[in-house]
This record gives C-alpha cells, sequence and structure tokens, in this order.
C-alpha cells in the first residue's frame, strides 16, 4: 500500500538546494545584464522645480537616465490601485518615477541604468534636483490635526473613512453594567525578507517578446501590470518566478516601480536589464505597517460577556493607498477573533502621512486588531477580578454554532462567517501547555529567588484561502513522473513538499515522483499570487482536483489496456493493477498508450510498442478524452476559511535593568487538516520570531522632517536566533473546513498575529502596569515604571 503522504511530516525537498547555495534567485539571473539603479528622493515633502540630467549622459558605460518627462502613454499615469474601496474616496498612486512632487523619503526620481551599479550609482550622484521643501506630516498625530497636508487636495489627510456594525453597540455599552475605555497603539515596522525586491528582463526582438524575472509573490500580477503598462498583450509577456528569499507580503505585486522600468529598459536598449534593490532601498522605499492608534469602549456584565463594543482607529497609510484598505479592513473584521460580542461598532480613518507607503505585512491587520481584543480581554479581567482565561472563555463562539455570521463584510466583500473551530478545546490546551492553573506558585516561587514573572495569553483567529481561485496542471511523463504546475509563487512556504503530498495521495505515485513548479507563466499563465495564507487551500485543492481529474483518466486508458472495468482498478506506487490479480500496468506506460500516435500495450512485455495498423475506427485513447495523460483544474472557495490559535508566553522582567526574558512560549494552532505538520510548524516558528521583533525591537523610527532614522540593520532591530525562544511548543488542533475538498485552512500568517498582544499580557501580568503600546523596550519598560503605580 502505498503510505500515506497528506499529514506525514516529510522532510521539505527544497531545503538541500537552498541551504547549500545552490537556490538561483533573480539577481543570479542574466549575469551579462546592464545595471539599473534608482534616484531617490532625500525629503519628504517637497516639490521638484527642475531636474538636470545633462552630467549623467556624458558618464562612460550609462546607457540610459529617465525621469517621468522621458515615460510614455499608461507607463506617465500614477500607478494602478489595486483593490479600490467604494468609501476609499481620496485614493492616491505613485508615478513609477515621481512628477512634480515626492511625498516620502526615497520615492523614486530618476532611473539610470549602466554597464554595472557601481556606474549607475556614480551617474546618479550627477543628477541635479532643485526641491521646493513642503512641511512634511509623520506619525498619526501630525495626520490627525491636518496642520499640514500630504496631498493638497485631500482634506484632513483622510484617504478613507469607513465604519461597520452589528447591533446597536453605543446602546448596549450605555446599558451595560460595567463599562471601560481604552487607547491602543502599535507602530510602525516592516518586513525584511533576506532577499530584498530585484527584476531582470530581456526583449526578443524576433519574437517580440518580453520575458520577465522578478522576486515576486504574484507573477501574473506583475504580467499583467508589465503587459498593461507597456502596451503589450499578456501573450507577449513571460513571468518567471525562480527563488524566492522571503516576501511576507512586501512582494505582492504593487507592481513596483522598477518591475515596470527594467522592462521597458529591456525593450528600449534591446539588451537585459537588471534591478537589484539593496537594504537601504528596502528600508526607504518598499512598504511598511502596522502603525495604528485605538480607541475602545466596551460594555460588559459581571461574567465579563461583552455586551457592546465600539472601536474607532486611526490608520498610517503612508504617502499612497496602492492596496486601497485592505489592512485597516482587515483589522476592523477579524479584530473580534473567537468572540462574539453583543453589538459591535468600529471606524477607522486611513490617513496619509510623508512615509514610506503601507502595504500587507504577515498578518496583515491582525497583530493590531488582535492586541487590541486581546487587551480588552485582560482589562475586563483586570477590572471584574476573574481570571482571564475564563473571561475569554465566557465570550467564546462555541462549536456548536458554526458555520457563525460576524454580521460584518469580510474584506474580499462577502459576508463575514466563520466556517468551523472549537475555541473551547483549544483553550484547554493552551492552559495545559504553560499549565496555567498553577502559574500562581510558579510566581510565588519566583518571587521568593528575587524574580518577576508574568503570563499572557492572546487568541486569534485569520481568514485564510481567500479566492477568487488557482488552478493546476498534472501531467504524467512516460517515465511515470509527475510534473505539476501551478501558477502562484513560494518565498519559502515549502509548497514543492506539501503540494507534492497532496499529489502522492491522490495519484497514488511515489511522493519522489512529483515535481512541482510555481510561479511561472509559460506553464500555468492564470493564478492570482501567494499571500493572504491561500496557497495551502487554493493551489492544494486545485492540485487536488486536477489530480484526481488525471487519475480518472489514467484509469479509463488503463481499463481499456487491461480489458478491465475502471472500477477494478486501484493506483499503487504508480503502478495501475486490477485488484487482487496480477494484471497491472505501469502508469508511464498509461502515458504512452495516451498518446494519438497509437501505442498497443504488449502484456507480455509489460511494455508499450508502437503498431502502426491499429483499428482505424477505435479512438487512440478513451472514448471522449483528449489524448496525453494530463488534467486541469481550477478551484474556487466559496468564501474564505477561518484557521485560529492561541499563544501563551511565560516572560521575565528584570528587576533592576527592565530586560525582558521569555521563559516559555506556547502554540496551540487549528489550519484544519494538515498536509505537513513539519511545515506548518517551520511556518509558526518564523512567525513567532516575527511577532517577537513586533512585540519588543522593531519600529520605524522617523523623525519630525521624515527621515527614516533606522533604515539599516545596525539600528533596525531584528531578533536573532538569541532573542527567539529556543523551544516553541506547538500542539494542533484539526477542525477541517468544510469549505473545500482536503479540509484545510491556511497557516502562513499564524505565528505573528498574537504576538504583541501576548507579550503585552505578560508583561503587564509581571509587572502590574498597564501596557498599552507596543513593541515595549527596556528602556521604556523602566520609564513606566517610574511613572505609574503597579495596578
Ligand atoms: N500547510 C499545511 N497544512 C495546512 C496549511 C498549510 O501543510 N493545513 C503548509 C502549506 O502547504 C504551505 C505552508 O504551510 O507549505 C503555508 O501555507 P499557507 O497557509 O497556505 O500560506 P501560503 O503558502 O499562501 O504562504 C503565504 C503566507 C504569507 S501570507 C506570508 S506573509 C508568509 C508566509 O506565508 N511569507 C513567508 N510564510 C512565509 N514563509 C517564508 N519562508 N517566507 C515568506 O515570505
Amino acid at each position: 500500500m502505498t503510505t500515506k503522504m497528506m499529514g506525514a511530516k516529510v522532510q521539505r525537498v527544497e531545503d538541500d538546494r537552498l541551504v547549500r547555495g545552490t537556490g538561483r534567485y533573480v539577481d543570479d539571473v542574466a549575469p551579462d545584464a546592464l545595471h539599473a539603479a534608482v534616484l531617490r528622493s532625500p525629503h519628504a515633502h517637497a516639490r521638484i522645480v527642475s531636474i538636470d540630467v545633462d552630467a549623467v549622459l556624458d558618464v562612460e558605460g550609462v546607457h540610459a537616465v529617465w525621469t517621468h518627462e522621458d515615460l510614455e502613454g499608461a507607463m506617465a499615469e500614477p500607478l494602478p490601485l489595486l483593490i479600490p474601496h467604494p468609501t476609499l474616496t481620496h485614493g492616491r498612486t505613485q508615478y513609477a518615477l515621481a512628477k512634480d512632487e515626492v511625498n516620502h523619503v526615497g520615492e523614486a526620481i530618476a532611473f539610470v541604468v549602466a554597464d554595472d551599479r557601481y556606474v549607475a550609482e556614480d551617474a546618479l550622484a550627477r543628477i541635479v534636483v532643485e526641491y521646493e521643501l513642503l512641511p512634511a506630516v509623520v506619525g498619526i498625530e501630525a495626520a490627525r490635526t491636518a496642520t499640514h497636508l500630504v496631498h493638497d487636495d485631500v482634506p484632513g489627510n483622510v484617504a478613507a473613512r469607513m465604519e461597520q456594525s452589528n447591533g446597536d453597540a453605543a446602546a448596549a455599552i450605555a446599558a451595560a453594567p460595567h463599562t471601560l475605555s481604552l487607547d491602543l497603539k502599535i507602530e510602525r515596522s516592516a518586513c525584511m525578507p533576506m532577499e530584498g525586491r530585484g527584476t531582470v528582463a530581456r526583449w526578443d526582438p524576433d519574437q517580440n517578446r518580453l520575458q520577465v524575472w522578478t522576486s515576486t509573490q504574484t507573477s501574473t500580477g506583475v504580467r499583467a501590470a508589465v503587459a498593461a503598462k507597456l502596451g503589450l498583450d499578456l501573450g507577449q509577456v513571460d513571468v518567471i518566478t525562480p527563488d524566492v528569499g522571503g516576501g511576507f507580503g512586501v512582494k505582492i505585486v504593487h507592481p513596483w516601480p522598477e518591475e515596470l522600468l527594467v522592462p521597458l529598459a529591456a525593450q528600449r536598449l534591446g539588451r537585459a536589464v537588471k534591478f537589484t534593490e539593496d537594504r537601504r532601498e528596502h528600508f526607504i522605499s518598499s512598504a511598511h505597517e502596522r502603525a495604528q492608534m485605538h480607541h475602545v469602549e466596551v460594555g460588559f456584565d459581571d461574567e465579563g460577556r461583552v455586551l457592546g463594543l465600539d472601536v474607532r482607529f486611526w490608520h498610517d497609510h503612508g504617502a499612497y493607498t496602492p492596496y486601497g484598505l485592505i489592512v485597516p479592513i482587515i483589522t476592523s473584521t477579524q479584530l473580534l477573533g473567537p468572540y462574539k460580542p453583543g453589538a459591535y461598532h468600529v471606524q477607522f480613518d486611513s490617513l496619509y502621512t510623508n512615509t514610506v507607503i503601507v502595504t500587507p505585512y504577515r498578518g496583515a491587520g491582525r497583530p493590531q486588531g488582535c492586541f487590541v481584543m486581546e487587551r480588552t480581554m485582560d482589562a475586563i479581567a483586570a477590572e471584574l477580578g476573574k481570571d482571564r482565561a475564563d473571561v475569554r472563555a465566557v465570550n467564546f463562539i462555541q462549536p456548536d454554532e458554526f458555520p457563525y455570521d460576524q454580521g460584518l463584510i469580510f474584506q474580499d466583500g462577502r459576508e463575514l462567517k466563520y466556517d468551523s473551530g472549537d475555541y473551547p478545546a483549544m483553550l484547554a490546551k493552551i492552559k495545559e501547555l504553560v499549565d496555567w492553573d498553577h502559574f500562581e506558585d510558579f510566581r510565588a516561587a519566583k518571587a521568593a529567588e528575587g524574580k518577576r514573572v508574568g503570563l499572557g495569553l492572546a487568541c486569534y483567529v485569520e481568514g485564510t484561502g481567500v479566492g477568487p481561485y488557482e488552478g493546476a496542471h498534472v501531467h504524467i511523463e512516460t517515465s511515470g513522473k509527475v510534473k505539476v504546475a501551478t501558477g502562484l509563487t513560494s518565498q519559502g512556504q515549502g509548497h514543492q513538499t506539501a503540494f507534492a503530498q497532496i499529489v502522492a495521495d491522490e495519484l497514488g505515485v511515489r511522493f519522489e515522483d512529483v515535481e512541482i513548479t510555481t510561479g511561472d507563466t509559460r506553464r500555468m499563465p492564470y493564478a492570482v499570487g501567494t499571500f493572504a495564507s491561500r496557497a495551502a487551500v487554493m493551489s492544494g485543492s486545485a492540485i487536488h482536483l486536477a489530480a484526481k481529474r488525471t487519475k480518472e483518466k489514467a484509469l479509463r486508458i488503463a481499463a481499456d489496456a487491461l480489458e478491465a472495468d475502471v472500477d477494478d482498478l486501484e493506483i499503487v506506487d504508480g503502478v495501475v493493477s486490477v485488484k487482487g490479480t496480477d494484471s497491472s500496468i505501469p502508469l508511464g506506460t498509461v502515458a504512452v498508450l495516451s498518446n494519438p500516435l497509437r501505442y498497443a500495450f504488449d502484456e507480455a512485455s509489460k511494455a508499450a510498442t508502437q503498431f502502426n495498423v491499429g483499428d482505424p475506427t477505435k479512438p487512440p485513447v478513451a472514448e471522449d478524452d483528449e489524448p496525453g495523460l494530463e488534467g486541469k483544474d481550477f478551484y474556487s472557495p466559496p468564501r474564505s476559511t477561518f484557521a485560529s490559535g492561541m499563544h501563551a508566553v511565560i516572560v521575565e522582567t528584570d528587576v533592576e535593568t527592565a530586560e525582558i526574558r521569555i521563559l516559555k512560549y506556547a502554540v496551540v494552532h487549528d489550519c484544519g487538516h494538515l498536509i505537513n505538520p513539519m511545515i506548518v510548524e517551520g511556518q509558526i516558528h518564523g512567525g513567532v520570531a516575527q511577532g517577537v521583533g513586533g512585540a519588543l525591537y522593531e519600529r520605524m523610527a522617523y523623525d519630525e522632517s521624515g527621515q527614516l532614522l533606522n533604515a539599516s540593520f545596525m539600528d533596525f532591530l531584528m531578533p536573532y536566533v538569541t532573542e527567539v525562544p529556543a523551544s516553541i511548543e506547538i500542539d494542533h488542533l484539526e477542525t477541517p473546513s468544510p469549505l473545500n475538498p482536503l479540509g484545510i485552512k491556511g497557516a502562513g500568517e499564524a505565528g505573528v498575529i498574537p504576538g504583541s498582544a501576548a507579550f503585552a499580557a505578560a508583561i503587564e501580568d509581571a509587572e502590574r502596569l498597564p501596557i498599552t503600546a507596543m513593541p515595549i523596550s527596556p528602556s521604556e519598560l523602566f520609564a513606566l515604571r517610574a511613572t505609574h503605580a503597579p495596578h
């Protein structure tokens, strides 16, 4: 019997290659390419009076220098606004190269192509730009006062105001026996993939075709943007995404100016052209996220049951809104987590500031929402003197209440309806992992040693597997090897392994015989992309369906060859056989038979032999089938599926230095049926590391003039292996999703979501001080101690 692969802890097939340094990234492509470099604004807000590029043209080795004036047609128009929303009345996007005005330090102004990067950078230094400086709007407070405007025609710096409600929250709060209000803040941060952005393009003048290699989360998105902006047919553009050294959201197609300028340069110059982002560019000209301020009003009963919840928040959107309102909408809808408040009202303002644009960063608005909801739960427990886990439990949606409708509209425009989950069971598991009920004994023992410890808990849900669709193509070769293509891309999630597991199970072939290709529009031109923890649900389901289709075809052809009934056949280890007999045929031979060249199967030698005189009245393959042993299918979900999780952390806060040490980190996670628990746990580890960064270290330190003061790894504190918990205890719960054939939910972002909420709770528990803003550093904790009496 073939071993069942779904659910097995299979070692990732991609790692050997990547760890040995034989991965192939965009920068490895086309070593003969010309190099591009970008002149970026040194000012946060300025009008461009003039740009003089004359001195550049004399530089030896320079092939092109462009400003906005050199762009034509659609390239001279602003970049697309990807996800428009009716409430986004003042959406703005940047130009590929700034026209008239710059709105953040790092905005692209001029583009140089030269023999190499050194020449290109030297050439940039010769460009003279005259600026008229304008006042910079930095931070949410400055944006709200609207003393100065980022965009002249956007009153109050408000890109959009949006509200949603389920019930009358104000009335419920007014009538509640207890009320509280909280002000909560999360600072701006960003993802830092090891590989920055990068694009290479080559124009083939004979075929009028463009080939683009780009480090992206969506090859098809780049293809569509490049074709539209350069006035080409989709069929003239191939986008290939080789290995990607991390994306974490920043590589979802924007498209980035360089992803358009590089192909244009390749087309205009007839040479391969390359752009590779450096780390400083990543800080000042890619994207950030997280910065939000929230005001919460909550009304609750004696048990801590939330009767009414009103959340007002302000989202720092940076200089432009390429992604519409996706991040604050996610906060506003997924903030509710596993809970069912009696009534809920939420309103947010999305504000422009003269800082780097905001696009989704792993978790995308959920870490903020989770922070708000979980701080609220802790505040309720403190107010009532109740156990923090008990307060959560009385607010949980119960297992028999699914599907549960939160009465809101999700970011995909569909109803916010949770499909499945078991939050009470999850709470029981996480309590066990950290010995919740005996924590006071632990605290007392530590106190006796003069140490201060605290325990924090945070719960969340995550809408995953968002549509509209993903597809897959499965092809069985005559060798019996199975080649599978799906259009979304991989940034390190282990798709080649997990998807091969799905194929091996469905087709009955050996895992080793399956090869997965992602992110190549030549193989799969129709696809959406890898973001929003959607690959497992979307491509996983499509691959399963395509494999099923291919298997059915294989069985039809094999039945013909073996003169057996399809229902009597089975495929094990890549061999089709008549159950209970020794009559069999390898899948590779079935592939041979599927060829219209009309082969015959020789039962004695178990080989396919070609003959030319077969019965011309008989179809080459089984009735109604197309030739070739392959199958294609697409999967489109009815709505998102809701994964969930709970994290608990135990910290020690140094009594003298306020240093925060992690003593234990535990996770219970439910992403439905697990394809590969080892991969999911790896995803959780990575997410927790980013959660630790967001809670304790990472923030973008802008000064008042809009200069980013810590735009390097010397100054921006990312947790190293020394700061991440050495061991993270993980337990799984599997409540299958009824929305897809494999019963899976996404897992890619889960680890990061509750980080700030859990650490804030643990530090508050250790210190008996209100923690209302994250991240928190030892010096900030130290200062808090000085200004607050412990509660
Ligand atoms: N998986 C599984 N069983 C499940 C669910 C998922 O075995 N029930 C596996 C999947 O097969 C896949 C991995 O877990 O190999 C993550 O699956 P999924 O939740 O579908 O997430 P995506 O593959 O769509 O990845 C996107 C997600 C996001 S949104 C960000 S941001 C992120 C993340 O993945 N960026 C990453 N994880 C990352 N990991 C790496 N190494 N690099 C990034 O840039």
